[in-house]
């Protein structure tokens, strides 16, 4: 069956993810968009031929009768407003990360779904769909390193919008790290601290950057890593698992090693469109089928619980310079 998709917020994500849906992935049709920016959905539309109708907003697109599932890719504070109507709708949602902004929106949304009696929400955390991640966790997985003793990892992004702001470095951008991590390794977090190096001049006054994440985990392991939003040189993403008998490192994307005017050189991309691309292929085809299926596969509300649980305490710790206690709340039986 074509599942039919209504996809809240074309922007850059929600464009991109409307145009594999439509063209690269198989089982579902986009037949329906909105944005506040009504004029930018009506030039994605044009843009990518969709034959979809323009909503003039997000509820009006939850509730129409030919919305099979929607697509949250609006901006993030959005997300739980959108989230709930369609659980309410009892429609299958995708939301981008971050679930919500803060934990207690999340805790809406767990709420919401539970009610409902049954998984209708995958959130886009694409990393557990990426092959590096996929190798690193398989390697962990089969002891290759021993136990993972600490993690050091960089998230890095050559620039950010104007409205990117100091707490969006931790709910925006290291909520990949928050998530991943918790799959990695099989664990869960204790603690945050948040320390600030020296500003680098191509930010601006409302946003600190970069900086640096220091988590424990309730196993003990050690996790620094440095969010830096204005890095310039390009997409880089990090990550090194230093383990009792080994390092695993996360494999750089596959790129032309070239020689040229007396230099060996390789090329670093500059979007996370590009760096991600096949782990966005693979997710939202996996949400595609899990929408056929009668089942939600990927992270769920409760992973996205968990990671804005680990993030309140990274922007509690921005602003205190504390370590900061994290507080899982027990995992429902529903959420097993
Ligand atoms: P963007 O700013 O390019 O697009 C957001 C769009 O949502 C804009 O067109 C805006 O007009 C629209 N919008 C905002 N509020 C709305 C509302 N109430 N109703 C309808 N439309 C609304 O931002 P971008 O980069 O596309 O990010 C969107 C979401 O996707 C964010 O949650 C972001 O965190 C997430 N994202 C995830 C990525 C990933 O790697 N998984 C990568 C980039 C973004
Ligand atoms: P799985 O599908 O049984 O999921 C394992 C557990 O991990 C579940 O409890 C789930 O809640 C949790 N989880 C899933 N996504 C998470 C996330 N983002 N953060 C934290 N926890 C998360 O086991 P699996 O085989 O590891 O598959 C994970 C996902 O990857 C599945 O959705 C699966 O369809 C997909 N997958 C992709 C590929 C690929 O080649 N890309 C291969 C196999 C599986
Ligand atoms: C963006 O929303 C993403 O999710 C990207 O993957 C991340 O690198 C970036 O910092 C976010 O703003």
């Amino acid at each position: 069956m074509t599942i039919r998709i209504g996809v809240i917020g074309t922007g850059a994500i929600g464009a991109d993810h409307a145009r594999r849906i439509n063209q690269t992935l198989t089982g579902g049709k986009v037949v329906a968009v909105t944005d506040v920016n009504r004029e930018q959905a009506e030039a994605v539309v044009d843009r990518l031929q969709l034959d979809a109708k323009v909503y003039d907003n997000g509820h009006d697109l939850i509730a129409a009768a030919d919305v099979d599932a929607v697509l949250v890719t609006s901006w993030g504070p959005t997300h739980e407003e959108f989230v709930v109507a369609a659980i309410k709708a009892g429609k299958y949602v995708f939301c981008e990360k971050p679930l919500a902004t803060t934990a207690q929106g999340c805790f809406n949304i767990v709420e919401a779904e539970q009610a409902a009696g049954k998984r209708l929400v995958q959130v886009g955390f694409m990393r557990p769909y990426d092959s590096g991640y996929r190798q690193l966790k398989a390697c962990i997985d089969a002891g290759d390193i021993g136990e993972p003793l600490m993690i050091h990892a960089a998230h890095r992004n050559p620039t950010v919008p104007e409205r990117y702001i100091t707490e969006m470095a931790i709910h925006d951008t290291l909520i990949h790290e928050l998530d991943v991590f918790r799959w990695l390794l099989n664990d869960d977090y204790k603690s945050a601290q948040v320390i600030f190096p020296r500003k680098t001049r191509y930010t601006h006054s409302q946003l600190a950057d970069p900086q640096i994440v220091l988590l424990e985990t309730v196993k003990g392991t050690r996790i620094d890593v440095e969010v830096f939003v204005n890095c310039q040189y390009g997409y880089d993403i990090q990550c090194s698992v230093v383990g009792e008998e080994g390092i695993a490192n996360l494999p750089e994307p596959q790129s032309l090693l070239m020689r040229k005017g007396a230099k060996l050189s390789n090329e670093i991309l500059m979007d996370w469109k590009d760096r991600f691309i096949a782990a966005y292929d693979v997710e939202l085809q996996d949400f595609l089928d899990g929408c056929n299926a009668g089942q939600m596969r990927g992270a769920s509300s409760w992973d996205g619980l968990a990671a804005a649980v680990a993030a309140d305490a990274c922007v509690k710790a921005q602003q205190t310079g504390q370590i900061e206690a994290i507080e899982m709340p027990p995992r429902p039986a529903f959420y097993a």
